[in-house]
């Protein structure tokens, strides 16, 4: 099964974010992911069972407040010919301690997860191909705060994955 952990975003933040990549789709070529797949990744477990996984979530999360969340502009991975496309999300300190308890706490109960520094970002579009141009500016930022952390399976398909919520823990208004 391969699964990883995520903040869960505010349906009125994604639907910000879907008009901002409706806008985009003028400029890049790409695959646009659908409003209702939007997350923001804190650890990548690749193939894992569940055991000892939501445990990890709940101990991280009691006592957790909502997350603010701040765009912080656009940016890509990967080759100009074949990137990941995403918005940036303010990297503030409740955020990155969340993401380091998560992966804390996986790490406690041997749950292993991909270690690549946590960079925040939402997943745009992917198989893009940046335009020669910069990409644009935010005309204004987007705000709101999340407060789900949610074990999602992913399964791939030809035409995208799809992820599936196995286990959230709320963190507190
Ligand atoms: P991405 O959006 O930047 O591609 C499910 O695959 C989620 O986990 C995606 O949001 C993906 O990030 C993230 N992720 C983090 N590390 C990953 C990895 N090594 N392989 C696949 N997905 C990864």
């Amino acid at each position: 099964m391969r699964v990883f952990v995520a903040l869960e975003l505010p349906q009125a933040f994604a639907s910000d974010i879907a008009a901002l990549s409706r806008q985009l789709k003028y400029a890049v070529e790409g695959r646009f992911l659908a409003a209702e797949t939007y997350h923001l990744t804190l650890a990548f477990l690749g193939e894992a069972t569940e055991a000892g996984i939501a445990s990890a979530i709940e101990a991280a999360c009691t006592n957790a407040a909502a997350i603010p969340l701040r765009s912080d502009g656009l940016g890509k991975f990967g080759r100009a010919s074949d990137a990941t496309l995403w918005l940036g999300i303010a990297a503030t300190p409740d955020l990155m301690r969340l993401a380091e308890t998560v992966r804390e706490e996986l790490g406690a109960r041997g749950v292993a997860y991909d270690g690549k520094p946590f960079k925040p970002h939402i997943t745009l579009a992917r198989r893009v191909r940046i335009p020669r141009t910069d990409l644009p500016p935010l005309a204004f930022p987007l705000n709101d705060e999340a407060s789900a952390v949610t074990l999602f399976k992913s399964t791939l398909a030809r035409d995208g994955a799809t992820y599936k919520p196995l286990y959230t823990a709320r963190l507190e208004a």
